[in-house]
């Protein structure tokens, strides 16, 4: 008799991408059983830890969300174009309320470590209870799980950069990516260092309350309006008369925002044109609406992208009224990172207690006991540091935990040569019934389409398998991974994102491998290969035989 498994499934992260999981695995026909662990005390995952001031999702309020409960998507509120951190948070908490989904959840729980068992046909998993902090409480215990599924999410792995003197300074040292719960800043002189996404809402939120904010900016971003505002009654209906074709627009679109991309190159109009159309997308809002919205070319072609880019350099140079503060905020290199958008960025620098320092200029030579020391022999004081500097993206996330599968290796081993790797997005050679959600190499996208697209498939899959094998086991063949990694680098390359310097490539953290994360396809183009694999009976995995009946 075969050694049994305690479990089918074994989920780990309660963000979105697990609670679908945890849902799609009871929904099925037998149910697989699943166990879905978090380290957080709370489900949300990202939106349980990003608490900090501006917290919130840049994707229109209507597609932030799962498309699966109809009942829910017409009736749950929702109030603004965009919605803020506690607002998600919120959602998610009700999402697994409604489910009766925390029974089948363990917070507060971390895992260790999990190895491939060729005889047990699964992953011996070591889980352990921790506290708030992180601290293990107890004794660890194992998990047997025929399928790991791993819903650690894109981003949650915070990078803090490494400046001298950090232990010195007395005042209060946070990330935004571990904001803690209930902490206001608004009596402080602040310091932020990072001026990405989170460093942009993060400043446009607390510069009117602070008393002083200086902003510490390695690279000047290009960030165009949010529009965010109240939502009308007239098009919440519009919204919940139009979902079906919302959704299926957005699945069949580039980068799932909800619009329609477009299909025109932008040196195909007249400059009157091109200027008409790049300010009704600065109106209307959207960093990845002005990328992608406007002309279908900015992010491949250098001409297009000037274009695009001299646009957005003349709205910050007319918003910001101090020269110099304008100098500093100008972007000095291509508009290709991920598209941001804001509530006031640019006009949080018209305030006399706001400042930029260009660390071009005068970068940090150290951390004191007041606060920030520059090249320049300036002392900035401050009572709080904010680090707005980021994650060890898609692989930190994965680093911290040992998996290992066939053969003894563990993924950050199988990932040493190359850079993150995988088939599909979802799964690597060697590493039998592991998937992972938002893993390396999936689409480039607006998250909680592709989550689903992603689950989708891995909950497809499981079944298939399992109506073949009662023991079963998919494995992505290394051929297969080598063919998926170098569509993606290709992809990567006939992109102009490939040329900033990001965490969409690992080059935001020292030492990591220079690769692209994300397959830039597309979400339609990325669904279109999954449905060619299957058709093609699972292509690129492994065909092991049926397991002898006295094993199972
Ligand atoms: P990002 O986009 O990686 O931004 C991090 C920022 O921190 C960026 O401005 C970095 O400058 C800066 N940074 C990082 N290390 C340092 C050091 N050592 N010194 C100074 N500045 C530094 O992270 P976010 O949290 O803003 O956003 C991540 C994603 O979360 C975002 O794209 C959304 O999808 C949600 P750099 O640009 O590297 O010069």
């Amino acid at each position: 008799m075969a050694e049994q498994t305690d479990v089918d499934v074994l989920i780990i992260g309660a963000g979105m991408g697990g609670i679908y999981q945890l849902w799609s695995c009871l929904q099925s026909d037998p149910p697989f059983s699943a166990l879905c662990i978090d380290r957080a005390h709370g489900v949300g995952g990202t939106w349980y830890w990003n608490r900090y001031p501006g917290a919130m999702s840049d994707t229109e309020s209507y597609i932030y969300r799962f498309s699966w409960d109809k009942e829910d998507l017409l009736n749950y509120p929702w109030k603004e174009h965009y919605v803020k951190q506690p607002e998600v948070l919120g959602y998610l908490e009700h999402v697994v309320e409604r489910h009766g989904l925390a029974k089948w959840m363990q917070l507060g729980t971390e895992l260790l470590g999990a190895e491939w068992d060729d005889r047990l046909g699964g992953w011996r998993c070591e889980i352990v209870r921790v506290d708030e902090d992180g601290n293990p409480v107890g004794e660890p215990r194992t998990v047997r799980a025929r399928f790991l599924i791993t819903a650690l999410g894109l981003l949650s792995k915070a990078n803090f950069p490494d400046i001298p003197g950090m232990d010195r300074f007395k005042g209060r040292k946070v990330h935004t990516g571990a904001w803690p719960k209930g902490l206001d800043v608004t009596k402080d002189r602040v310091g932020v260092i990072g001026s990405g996404s989170t460093g942009v809402q993060v400043i446009t939120a607390l510069a009117p309350k602070v008393k002083k904010l200086v902003s510490f900016q390695r690279s000047p971003q290009y960030s165009v309006p949010s529009g965010d505002g109240p939502v009308s009654d007239d098009y919440r209906k519009w919204v919940n008369e139009n979902y079906d074709d919302i959704w299926k627009g957005t699945r069949n679109s580039m980068v799932a925002f909800g619009f329609k991309e477009s299909e025109i190159p932008t040196m195909s109009v007249s400059p009157e044109e091109r200027k008409r159309i790049f300010e009704e997308a600065w109106q209307k809002g959207n960093g990845f609406r002005f990328m992608f919205w406007t002309f279908n070319d900015i992010s491949v072609d250098r001409r297009a992208n000037d274009e695009a880019a001299n646009f957005i350099k003349g709205k910050i140079k007319s918003i910001v009224k101090d020269p110099e503060k304008a100098r500093k905020l100008l972007p000095r290199e291509i508009y290709a990172r991920r598209p941001l958008c804001d509530g006031g960025y640019y006009k949080s620098f018209n305030y006399d207690h706001v400042d930029v320092v260009n660390l071009k200029d005068t970068p940090i030579t150290e951390m004191t006991e007041k606060g920030i020391m520059t090249s320049d022999g300036v002392e900035h004081e401050f009572d709080t540091i904010i680090f707005a500097t980021g994650f060890d993206a898609i692989d930190g996330s994965y680093n911290r935990v040992r998996i290992r599968g066939r053969n003894g290796k563990s993924l950050k081993e199988h990932w040493a040569p190359l850079g993150p790797t995988s088939y599909l997005g979802v799964c690597c050679a060697n590493f039998p019934n592991l998937f992972m959600i938002t893993g390396p190499q999936g689409p480039f996208t607006n998250i909680p389409p592709s989550l689903e697209t992603q689950v989708e498939f891995i909950i497809d899959t499981m079944r298939h398998y399992r109506q073949r094998s009662s023991r079963p086991i998919i494995e992505a063949s290394e051929e297969a991974e080598k063919d998926w990694t170098e569509k993606c680098r290709k992809l990567a390359e006939d992109s102009l994102f490939h040329e900033t310097s990001s965490w969409i490539f690992g080059a935001n953290v020292g030492g990591k491998k220079y690769a692209t994360r994300f397959y830039f396809g597309g979400l339609k183009a990325y669904r279109k290969e999954l449905e060619r694999m299957v058709k093609d009976d699972y292509r690129g995995f492994i065909k092991h035989g049926e397991p002898a009946q006295d094993e199972t």
